[in-house]
């Protein structure tokens, strides 16, 4: 080497050595942030519930725990059919209710008799937690575990001696079966059981009778890659959600207080300052009901309702759980397949297409003008890069430039959460006809965000961080174009006997038959509320819409006699009315002075005869005055009353859901609801509606 040569490579070694020495640093961790296990839970999105136990064959939503296992024999049950619809609804695992709250077990658990081993299933020899983990495994599906804490059969409930057969079954279900990704243990406890014949009611301690400490410890040393979901109690590492409806706020921070009770609606939205990582789980079933009931075979989420959930949950900064209940038979039900398919389908096709990824970008400000955090990161399709700015910088823009002109009406956001939640506030812009317009306004992102808006067509588009905890992180963003999908309508009837159809936009057309065929657009049209005499009306209808020429799926609503001649008897607060007019968001509460049992008289203004009763909550967040337990009497002359039903309310406290019950038919022409007790154990009453089921 001569001289010259010495030089120069002694200037390219110092330069490179000056280069590595000035490398830029990645922004530090904003604490607190996600475990390696939340973190690869996240990424898995959308998964199943499954839910299956003694009460599928008593139409209960919960199992009392005296059920006797022979009920339960689902000749037909084939996990890879689950595993198979799961997979082709594009999920990622499954959770299998392995004991719910009746106690009963679908695996032949050591410690129990009340399990599949005394079922006539299979002769008692079928084990279904060991058929579907060998389903998960077929199809590359992960497995979870729900195993209820509350336990209506065990005699030791209640005392000591039933944590050591709670934690006895973890361990048994956490070794036994391969590699669990999620532990399910529901809060839920109504109280009242058979446990063991004593058929009493149990109270415990949520806080500290399971003594949760010990009981994850177990959890994590059985299962070191899981993660644990409860509600009943103790911070675990993901938290419910505070509704079963299917969504989470649009502010979404997965943060909470790792001590100290937080107020039940924070669990929709978590905690700004919240100091641990406790993402939201969204989980909902894709009927009303968690269990099968064949009555609601015609009320299976529709295309629309199922990707409101989606934006709701995953768009959200959530995942999604979404619930199957099993037939009898141990399959899930045709409509419940085709429905979730089809839901699949539309969102891998709202998905398919990002069309932001041939745009130019630009950022305001790039981290040390490091190419390694340049604004590119964002759409080069890596979950492991992202674009960032100078630790001191907290706002900032990326601006996408369009070669042509670019329709969409989706936008996707990620935030790079392996080193904490940051966005506070973000705003987004598009350029159209040469002006910046402001299409979306919002607080957190998370790690994903999902907007819709009305289709725009611009140049260019503009993401602020408008207000961020430090400096933003973002990984990646999308823009789609997804295909409308038009809502069905809504309908009601009114107190009058009118059935009133409701559209979901101004745009739209409705045409409906009224004697059970299908409508087309040959069908009336709706125009006005339509009359009806006084009797049972079956209505199914259809939104049009003229500009696409698409037709939604079809709304069926059936009602029973019309309450034109419906009094409220001995009530003179005229805002009483609101329970018998048809519509589900207003409610009227029972005055306060009144102590439980607290009765409501309704005068049906003739003779009927009637085999049932239907009650619905008030369905705002958190309402109160939700009746849990019941007895229903009927009178033909308002003296005479006969007890013709008693009982409770099940799961009406999470899933606040109609209420309906039925027995043998009788004449009546007086019906009273008398609330024994209510979800909150104080003497508040309050009803949306109530209805009755005639012959
Ligand atoms: C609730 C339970 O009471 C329901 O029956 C269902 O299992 C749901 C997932 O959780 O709290």
């Amino acid at each position: 080497m001569n001289l010259k040569n010495l030089i120069l490579a002694f200037f390219i070694f110092t330069n490179a050595s000056i280069s590595t020495l000035a490398q830029v640093k990645a922004p530090n961790l904003l604490l607190p942030v996600p475990s390696k296990n939340q973190l690869r839970w996240q990424q898995m999105e959308y998964y199943a519930f499954v839910h299956l136990s003694v009460n599928t064959y008593t139409d209960m939503s919960w199992g009392r725990g005296d059920e006797d296992p022979k009920i339960f024999n689902p000749e037909k049950l084939d996990c890879r059919q689950w595993a198979r619809i799961c997979k082709a609804a594009g999920m990622k695992g499954i959770i299998l209710t392995a004991k719910h709250h009746s106690g009963f077990c679908l695996w032949p658990s050591k410690y129990t008799e009340y399990s599949i081993k005394n079922s006539p299933w299979k002769n008692g020899k079928g084990d279904i937690v060991r058929e579907m983990a060998n389903a998960c495994k077929e199809y590359g599906l992960k497995l979870g575990i729900y195993l209820s804490p509350w336990d209506r059969n065990h005699p030791d409930y209640g005392k000591p001696e039933y944590i050591t057969y709670f934690r006895n079954q973890l361990r048994e279900l956490l070794t036994n079966y391969g590699e669990i990704f999620e532990v399910w243990f529901d809060g839920a406890n109504g109280g009242s059981g058979y446990y063991g014949g004593a058929n009493e009611t149990r109270k415990i301690d949520r806080t500290t009778y399971y003594d949760w400490e010990n009981t994850y410890k177990l959890v994590r040393s059985l299962q070191p890659n899981i993660v644990i979901w409860n509600d009943g109690g103790d911070r675990a590492d993901l938290r419910w959600v505070g509704t079963e409806a299917g969504y989470i706020g649009e502010t979404n921070w997965s943060l909470l207080n790792d001590k100290g009770d937080v107020p039940e609606e924070m669990l929709r939205y978590g905690v700004e300052n919240g100091n641990a990582w406790v993402p939201g789980e969204v989980n909902t079933s894709i009927r009303p009901e968690w269990f099968y009931h064949p009555k609601e075979d015609s009320q299976v989420k529709t295309l629309p309702q199922l990707m409101d959930t989606y934006y709701n949950s995953i768009g959200r900064n959530a995942t999604l759980l979404l619930n199957f209940p099993i037939m009898p038979n141990g399959l899930i039900h045709p409509f419940d397949e085709k429905a979730v398919l089809d839901f699949g389908k539309a969102v891998k096709t709202a998905f398919a297409i990002n069309l932001i990824k041939n745009s130019k970008v630009v950022a305001s400000n790039v981290r040390g003008n490091d190419p390694k955090f340049g604004a590119n990161k964002t759409i080069d399709v890596s979950n492991e890069s992202y674009w960032t700015t100078d630790d001191e910088v907290k706002t900032g823009s990326l601006t996408f430039n369009f070669a042509r002109p670019v329709t969409f009406n989706r936008f996707l956001v990620q935030e790079y959460i392996p080193l904490g939640q940051r966005v506070k506030a973000f705003t987004l812009e598009a350029f159209v006809n040469n002006q910046w317009e402001e299409i979306a306004k919002e607080t957190t992102i998370g790690y994903k965000r999902i907007l819709r808006f009305k289709t725009v067509k611009a140049t260019k588009l503009r993401l602020n961080i408008t207000d961020a905890k430090a400096c933003p992180l973002i990984s990646n963003i999308g823009i789609y174009d997804a295909p409308q999908i038009l809502v069905p309508p809504v309908a009601m009837r009114e107190r009058s006997g009118d059935v009133r159809i409701i559209p979901a936009d101004m745009e739209s057309q409705i045409f409906y038959t009224l004697d059970g065929s299908m409508p087309t657009l040959k069908s009336n049209q709706y125009t006005e509320p339509i009359k009806t005499d006084d009797g049972k009306v079956l209505l199914k209808c259809i939104s049009y819409d003229p500009k696409s020429k698409k037709t939604s799926t079809l709304t069926e609503a059936k009602f029973d006699v019309s309450k034109r001649t419906w009094k409220i008897v001995g009530i003179e607060d005229k805002e009483a009315n609101s329970l018998l007019d048809g519509n589900t968001d207003t409610q009227w509460y029972q005055k306060n002075t009144l102590k439980l049992p607290i009765d409501l008289v309704i005068d049906l203004g003739r003779t009927l005869k009637i085999s049932g009763f239907k009650y619905l909550p008030d369905q705002h967040w958190w309402g109160s005055g939700i009746i849990s337990n019941y007895s229903f009497f009927i009178s033909e002359n308002g003296n005479d009353w006969k007890q013709v039903d008693e009982g409770e309310f099940s799961n009406i406290k999470n899933n606040p859901l109609w209420q309906t019950k039925t027995f043998s038919p009788s004449k009546a022409r007086y019906i009273k609801l008398r609330a024994l007790k209510n979800t909150d154990d104080n003497q508040t009453v309050g009803y949306a509606e109530i209805d009755i089921i005639t012959e």
